[in-house]
């Protein structure tokens, strides 16, 4: 039997041409960031967005995903992020025996583009992967996130979609990027995401 949960497919096919979004990512769980970016990034395409109109920037931790989404919406701009070409050849996923170790915890920069032009965004995806640790950390970053990241979207009115992985273990979190440690490898959240950016960005459009 098919599972009860997950979305729906949207009513109409929504064209990603015309549309110019960001992903902007935490480095934390490196890991199960690749996967997730990278399967963003692959629907992304698959609905029609240009690579040159996909702009990515990293951050440090989740906590600071929702200031980088609002001055990248103001900016319009991400200067030290990188498009999709640029990175899709820089991007890593490991699928080693224990994929989050702590090495594979690591930060790695995007690397830097400089004078991009200056365009607005029509969707913003927010992605980023907290796993419950043994403090309140994991409380405090998941309920300051996910506020923030809807306050950014309701006062600039541009869609930030919600990529915050938030997982009670590590499997639940590989799970959830498609790259299960068991037979059941999961899927990848990152589609859906890319999926609801186009959506919505195109809503928007229509909306304004
Ligand atoms: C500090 C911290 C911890 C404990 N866990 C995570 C996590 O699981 N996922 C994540 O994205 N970030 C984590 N961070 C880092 C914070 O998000 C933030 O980067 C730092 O507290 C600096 O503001």
């Amino acid at each position: 039997m098919s599972s009860l949960k997950g979305p729906a497919p949207a009513p109409t096919n929504f064209d990603g041409s015309q549309l110019r979004v960001a992903i902007v990512h935490s480095r934390w769980n490196k890991t199960v960031i690749d996967a997730l970016v990278t399967g963003t990034i692959a629907k992304l395409r698959e609905q029609g967005v240009k690579e040159s109109n996909i702009v990515i920037q990293s951050v440090p931790g989740s906590f600071e995903l929702p200031l980088a989404c609002q001055k990248i919406i103001a900016g319009g701009n991400a200067q030290a992020g990188a498009t999709a070409t640029d990175l899709l050849g820089g991007l890593s996923i490991g699928f080693g025996a224990n994929p989050l170790s702590p090495g594979s915890r690591s930060s790695t920069p995007a690397p830097a583009v400089t004078n991009m032009p200056s365009q607005p965004f029509d969707a913003v995806i927010a992605i980023g992967v907290l796993i419950k640790g043994s403090t309140m950390h994991f409380e405090y970053i998941c309920e300051s996130v996910s506020h923030a990241l809807m306050r950014v979207q309701l006062d600039t009115g541009v869609p930030v979609i919600f990529g915050v992985l938030t997982a009670l273990t590590d499997d639940q979190a590989l799970e959830r990027a498609g790259i299960g440690r068991g037979e059941n490898k999961g899927h990848n959240h990152g589609e859906d995401w890319a999926s609801a950016a186009v959506e919505m960005a195109s809503h928007s459009r229509r909306w304004r």
